[in-house]
C-alpha cells in the first residue's frame, strides 16, 4: 500500500522543517510513504528547504492559486503517484503529523473512505469566543446541507481512500474543505472521525482572517450544495413559501369582491390582486427552476460517472 502525504504550502520555510520531521518514516502495513509538496507560488525558500529535507515530489503553481486549487491539483497528482491513501496536512505545523498512522487506520481496515481529524474546536484555547460560536453554527448548517454528521467540517487534516479521491470533483474557489465534506457525504462515502489536538499556534491563519469573511466566502458553497444536491428541497420549499404568501392577498381580493358586491369586481383592491399575482408567479418560477436544477443534477451524475471511468483509465486502475 502506498501513502502520499500532501502539503500545500505558501511561504512556509520557517515551519516546514518541523512538519517534515514529525511525519512518520514508517507505518505498519504501508510499503511506501511519499511526500508531495504543493508550492502555491511561494516567494520564500519553501521549495529549497523541502528539497534539502528530502522531499522528492513537487507540484508547482507559478502564481498563487489558493488552497482550493492546491488541494484539487494535489489530489490528482497524488493519484498519479499511485497513492492508495492520501493524507492532507498543512505547512504551518498546525496538525499533529505523528497521528497520521491513526488517521489512515480506518481506511486501511476498509472501514472508511474519508477520515477527518476533529480539532475539537470548542476546546482550542487560542480560538476566540466568536470563532468558536461561528465554528459550531457553521458546522451545524453544513451538516444540514450535506445530510452529514461531522463535528469539524473544515479541518485540514484528512485522509482519503483512492476511490474517494477519484470520485471527488472540487469546484469551489475558497471553501474546499466544506465542499469536499459535502461531496463525500452526498456520494455516500463512509466518513470516520479522529479526535486530535492541534499543535501550539505558529502563526495566524491566513485562510481564516475573520469569522465574517469566512461566512461570506463559505455561504455560496453551502447554498450551492443545497441547489446542486437537493434542488427539490431548495426550490420547492421556496416555491411553496412564495405560493402561500401570494395566495393570502388573492383570497382577500376574492373575498372582498364576492361579499361586498362591488359593481366592478374587486376594483378597489386591485393591489392585493397584483401583489398576490407577483408572488404566485415567483413561486411558479421557483418550481420550474427546481425541475430544471434536478435535470441538471441528473446530468452531473452521469458526467461524474464518465469522469470516474476516464480518471481510472488515465490512472490505469482496474477496479
Ligand atoms: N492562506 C493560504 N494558504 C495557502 C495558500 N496556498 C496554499 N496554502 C497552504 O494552505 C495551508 C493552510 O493555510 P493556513 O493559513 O494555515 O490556513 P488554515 O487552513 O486556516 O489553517 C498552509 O499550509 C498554507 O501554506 C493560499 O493561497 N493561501
Ligand atoms: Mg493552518
Amino acid at each position: 500500500m502506498k501513502l502520499v502525504i500532501m502539503i500545500p504550502c505558501l511561504n512556509e520555510e520557517k515551519t516546514l522543517p518541523i512538519v517534515l520531521k514529525s511525519i512518520p518514516k514508517e507505518i505498519a502495513g504501508i510499503d511506501k510513504i511519499d511526500i508531495l509538496l504543493i508550492d502555491d507560488g511561494s516567494t520564500d525558500k519553501t521549495v529549497q528547504v523541502a528539497k534539502k529535507l528530502g522531499v522528492k515530489h513537487f507540484l508547482f503553481h507559478t502564481t498563487n492559486q489558493g488552497l482550493s486549487k492546491s488541494f484539487k491539483h494535489g489530489l490528482f497528482k497524488s493519484l498519479e503517484l499511485g497513492a492508495d491513501i492520501i493524507v492532507l496536512t498543512e505547512g504551518d505545523n498546525q496538525y499533529p503529523q505523528q497521528r497520521i498512522p491513526d488517521l489512515i487506520k480506518p481506511i486501511m481496515k476498509g472501514d472508511a473512505d474519508l477520515v477527518i481529524g476533529d480539532r475539537q474546536t470548542q476546546t482550542i484555547k487560542h480560538f476566540s469566543w466568536s470563532k468558536k460560536m461561528f465554528q459550531k453554527l457553521g458546522t451545524r448548517v453544513l451538516n444540514v446541507a450535506a445530510s452529514s454528521n461531522v463535528p469539524d467540517a473544515i479541518s485540514g487534516f484528512r485522509a482519503y481512500s483512492r476511490l474517494a479521491a477519484i470520485q471527488l470533483n472540487p469546484i469551489a474557489d475558497y471553501s474546499w474543505a466544506t465542499e469536499t465534506t459535502i461531496q463525500a457525504s452526498q456520494k455516500k462515502h463512509k466518513i470516520a472521525i479522529l479526535p486530535i489536538q492541534t499543535n501550539p499556534k505558529t502563526r495566524n491563519s491566513r485562510q481564516f482572517k475573520s469569522s465574517w469573511q469566512h461566512i461570506r466566502k463559505s455561504a455560496p458553497t453551502i447554498i450551492r450544495a443545497f441547489i446542486m444536491y437537493r434542488p427539490y428541497a431548495f426550490f420547492f420549499s421556496l416555491g411553496f413559501v412564495l405560493l402561500i404568501i401570494g395566495i393570502i392577498p388573492i383570497i382577500n381580493f376574492i373575498e372582498i369582491a364576492i361579499t361586498h358586491h362591488r359593481t366592478a369586481f374587486g376594483a378597489h383592491h386591485i393591489q392585493s390582486l397584483l401583489l398576490g399575482s407577483i408572488f404566485i408567479f415567483g413561486s411558479f418560477i421557483s418550481f420550474a427552476l427546481g425541475i430544471i436544477a434536478d435535470l441538471i443534477r441528473i446530468n452531473r451524475i452521469i458526467l461524474e460517472d464518465s469522469l470516474e471511468i476516464i480518471k481510472k483509465d488515465h490512472l490505469k486502475i482496474k477496479n
